[in-house]
């Protein structure tokens, strides 16, 4: 450092700690990338309410933020990205751990002391003109034995406020982190400095460098250039899957991209299953959903929609939390029919990302209303034409809302003991092939189907939308580890149980050969959870076939549902061995690339199916 940074970092505000801050790495990490940095001030969060409405009103000064109309939408912000920073960057996205083949095939990897330079290099001054904030957050309950302490250095005021909704953040946070205890170190920066009397953009953003790193041996994130979600909303993908998952590895738990609901029978007792899908797959709809009116009496309540941290509990059970705080959904689709008890959340102290804004001043997106109302303006804040053709929402336009805000959200969902977990769900995007329902014969099956499912990509990820790819237990781009290694894990983890979940595979996106969806999804997916659920009390019925136990028609309930007749169940529910026979053909492909790590148990189930089709 050279003396006059030297300098110039002992005159920024905010510099010195609180006194309330005695943890003495905390305080030398922020100092060193300060200097690094060079903001012109320091905010240590305090994560009050009154921060979160100061942050916002500067927001809305400096046109980050839209106050939206606040008779309709009391406490309501939007947001507009830049067009280039909408989504994930899987291809900028890195786990650098010291040995390349611990990070897999599943994951870009570049030596870390290079990365380590090249993000320095990036990183000097790069906060020039702007405020750094520090954000303790916890992930999980305070103080719940299932919970991890991230701080986040940002930039970004947005990242804060978003922060503060997702997570725990704020003075509780240090206290548990007192003078010493472990923290996950997150620096976030959009990468974009000003110069010295330079006006801001409204989304400042890097066009020419993104990265979003990991460093596995010092459980490290580091992320610039992008200020959109899950790359700079670091405890969200960075911290809770990609971190959290090696250290879950190393300490015998599992971190999941995955829904927690609760399912309570009319009679009987209260299930909780956890369910992985891919992003945009219907997560935030399959956790609220509400029962179809032949299942009344069934209750569904949420703990969680996108992540559980799941550890085995001293009864040979499985327990999960949320370690978020509040959801960062999809807005496109979410409507009165598809997910009413999201749509409730909404309607205060939401902040919307990208989607449209009507002439009053309310949020609109695709699939809300079945005709959009007039003189919208778009997700770019341009006046949307109808005839256009294109979205007037961006396909990845999101909100970000506390949990609190959802109706059905569980009584326990800040239990710090968890839930106990009854069964795991499977389920991706598939068109053809995967049948509506089935369950595993055994743990090792179950984690094989996991580890061979597949989902054509969303708008949630930068790249081509619709491609089949396999995406093993949703988390081909958060596994932060050798996805062999991952396989090994999960087996390991469920030969320790003595009450295993049970486990299903589920498709809920299979269409006819008129290209239309063969299930109606949505509420009616209740059908599928009440036959699971009946199976996890060794009650319902089921048939044996070569992908694991199937309902048969008279397993389910399945009356009321318009045009469904035996036949269309027995199309939904069809395996097709010419299809399987590719299929298999697929997992081998997958197995091949992961050969080096990929457990024995893996390789003789594929054999198995082979020789059951
Ligand atoms: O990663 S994000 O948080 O932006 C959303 C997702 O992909 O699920
Ligand atoms: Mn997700």
């Amino acid at each position: 450092m050279t003396s006059t940074a030297a300098t110039a970092a002992r005159a920024m505000p905010g510099i010195d700690a609180p006194a309330y801050v005695n943890h003495a790495k905390l305080k030398a990490w922020v100092a060193e990338v300060a200097r690094l940095t060079q903001p012109d001030r320091i905010v240590w969060c305090d994560g009050s309410q009154a921060e979160y409405d100061r942050l916002c009103s500067e927001m809305v000064a400096s046109g980050m933020l839209i106050k939206l109309n606040q008779q309709k939408r009391p406490g309501c912000f939007l947001a507009r990205s830049d067009p280039d920073d909408v989504a994930r960057m899987e291809d900028r996205t890195f786990v650098c751990s010291k040995n390349k083949e611990d990070a897999g095939p599943n994951n870009n990897w570049v030596e870390p002391e290079e990365m380590r330079a090249t993000l320095t290099k990036i990183t000097d001054g790069c906060m020039r003109g702007r405020t750094m904030y520090v954000i303790p957050y916890s992930m999980g309950p305070l103080g719940s034995h299932i919970s991890h302490i991230g701080v986040e250095l940002t930039d970004s005021p947005y990242v804060v406020v978003s922060m503060r909704v997702m997570t725990r953040i704020g003075r509780a946070v240090l206290d548990l982190l007192g003078t010493d205890k472990f923290f996950v170190p997150c620096l976030h920066s959009v990468g974009a400095p000003l110069k010295s009397g330079e006006k801001d953009v409204v989304w400042p953003s890097n066009k020419q460098q993104k990265y979003i790193v990991h460093f596995p041996e010092e459980k490290l994130i580091w992320s610039f250039g992008s200020g959109y979600g899950g790359n700079a909303l670091l405890g969200k993908k960075c911290f809770a899957l990609r971190i959290a998952s090696i250290m879950a590895r190393e300490q015998g738990w599992l971190a999941e991209h995955m829904l927690i609901l609760g399912i309570q029978p009319p009679s009987g007792k209260k299930h909780y299953i956890a369910a992985a899908f891919p992003s945009a797959c219907g997560k935030t709809n399959l956790a609220m959903l509400i029962p179809p009116k032949e299942l009344q009496g069934w209750k569904v309540t949420t703990i969680g929609e996108d992540i559980a941290w799941i550890k085995p509990g001293k009864d040979g059970r499985l327990y999960a939390i949320n370690p978020e705080a509040g959801a960062f959904g999809v807005a496109p689709g979410t409507s009165e029919f598809t997910n009413p008890n999201c749509l409730a959340a909404l309607t205060k102290d939401t902040i919307f990302t990208n989607v449209a804004m009507s002439a009053d001043g309310d949020v609109w997106w695709e699939g809300l209303t079945k005709t959009p109302p007039a003189n919208l303006t778009d997700w770019q804040g341009k006046p949307w034409d109808s005839n256009s053709g294109k979205p007037a929402a961006h396909a990845n336009a999101r909100f970000t809302v506390a949990a609190s805000q959802i109706p059905c959200i569980d009584p326990d969902w800040e239990n710090p003991a968890g839930v106990p977990i009854s069964a795991f769900l499977f389920g991706g995007r598939r068109t053809t092939t995967v049948p509506l329902v089935a369950e595993a014969k055994d743990w090792t099956h179950g984690v094989y189907m996991a580890a061979t499912m597949a989902s054509e990509t969303t708008a949630a990820i930068i790249g081509k939308v619709g491609v089949v790819r396999r995406d093993p237990f949703a988390m081909l781009p958060f596994c932060g580890y050798h996805f062999g290694d991952y396989f090994n894990h999960w087996l390991k983890v469920g030969k320790a149980l003595t009450q295993a979940p049970k486990i299903f595979a589920v498709n809920w996106f299979r269409k006819d050969e008129n290209g239309k969806f063969m299930w109606p999804g949505y509420g009616d997916n209740m059908r599928v959870l009440k036959w699971i659920i009946e199976r996890c009390e060794g009650k319902g019925g089921a048939a044996d076939t070569p992908v694991g136990k199937m309902p048969r028609y008279e397993d389910m309930e399945l009356s009321g549902i318009k045009d469904f007749s035996k036949a269309a169940f027995e199309k939904l529910t069809e395996v097709d061995g010419a299809l399987w026979k590719e299929e298999v053909k697929d997992h081998e492909r997958l197995f091949g690339e992961l050969a080096s790590r990929m457990p024995a148990e893996m390789m003789e189930q594929r054999k198995q199916l082979e020789k059951a089709l």
